[in-house]
């Protein structure tokens, strides 16, 4: 039950589970998938088909935020983005544009993007608040503390949950102080993003409290290190990106349980289903009568 096409807003969808924001990367070297939908029309057919899939939008970025990355130019970056917005929202995608710059923000919302992910929450561009606020669009505003060049580094807190919720809330006050509703500030802890891997396990276990804070709450752990790292001993390498989607599931559920507004993933079936078979676990109900999604035969044809 997708979502598709709806232009109310907090976008919901229908059958109750997070919203699940699936992504594309117009990169050649993001850590996750770098260079496999670095081709506009591979990048559209994996929109297309992540939609197919059940997402309910499409994250369309052209900028690698992995540790170290370079960045790349604002021309450079609007080449990547740009067609692959227009095409997936000429199709009645719901399309979100990942990027720190206001400039490509403008024109991939001129495009057909309706809602702005900004892994620096307005913070890398003075000029992305205004530009927000101007345009009316949703704004993804995640947690940030400098660019990837360096920002291991600032992985420094005092207490993790405390400071992120303090530094969100900061974050949310500018915006709506330039105009910005708050019902269209989602807040997101940004996971792997100056965290080293007990802040990112400590931010889920505490999500309740960037919940707290008032706002719908996007949680982005997939395919995160700190996942690849489960079950590997100290010093061993983590496990690559397209291995770590159970454990991106299960990170997807606790964010469900907790009440966060959406998920953002890159192996949509295998969430949206973790999330699925736990809203039936919650819904299922001792009544005689069998809901009429029931089969008698599941049983008989594969195990049931
Ligand atoms: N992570 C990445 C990129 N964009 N946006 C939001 N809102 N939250 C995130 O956690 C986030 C993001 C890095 O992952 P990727 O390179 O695989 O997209």
């Amino acid at each position: 039950m997708s979502t598709r096409g709806t232009q109310t807003w907090p976008l919901r969808r229908d059958d109750g589970l997070p919203v699940v924001m699936g992504v594309v990367n117009v990169t050649p070297d993001s850590f996750s998938d770098g260079g496999e939908w670095f081709e506009p029309s591979a990048a559209i057919a994996h929109g297309l088909e992540l939609v197919a899939q059940g997402a309910d939008v499409v994250d369309v970025g052209g900028e690698s935020t992995r540790p170290g990355a370079q960045r790349p130019s604002v021309q450079e970056e609007l080449r990547r983005v740009l067609p692959v917005v227009e095409a997936l929202a000429h199709d009645g995608v719901v399309v979100s544009v990942d990027t720190m710059r206001a400039e490509v923000a403008g024109q991939a919302l001129r495009a057909g993007a309706t809602i702005v992910n900004d892994v620096s929450g307005g913070l890398a561009d003075d000029g992305m608040v205004a530009l927000v606020a101007r345009s009316g669009a949703p704004f993804v505003a995640m947690h940030w503390r400098g660019h990837s060049t360096d920002m291991q580094s600032r992985a420094v807190y005092d207490d993790v949950v405390t400071d992120v919720c303090a530094e969100l809330a900061q974050r949310a006050r500018v915006l709506v102080a330039a105009g910005v509703a708050a019902d269209r500030i989602v807040l997101d802890p940004g996971f792997g993003f100056a965290k080293r891997a007990h802040h990112n396990w400590l931010l889920l276990r505490h999500l309740d409290r960037v919940l707290d804070l008032g706002h719908p709450v996007l949680v982005g752990t997939s395919r995160k290190t700190f996942l690849g790292r489960l079950g590997r001993a100290d010093g061993e390498a983590p496990r690559p990106p397209a291995e770590r989607d159970a454990a991106t599931a299960a990170t997807s559920v606790h964010a469900a349980r907790l009440g966060a507004w959406g998920v953002r993933v890159h192996h949509v079936p295998s969430t949206l289903d973790a999330l699925r078979a736990t809203a039936a676990i919650d819904h299922a109900t001792d009544s005689a009568t069998e809901p009429a999604t029931d089969h008698a035969t599941d049983h008989a044809t594969d195990g049931g």
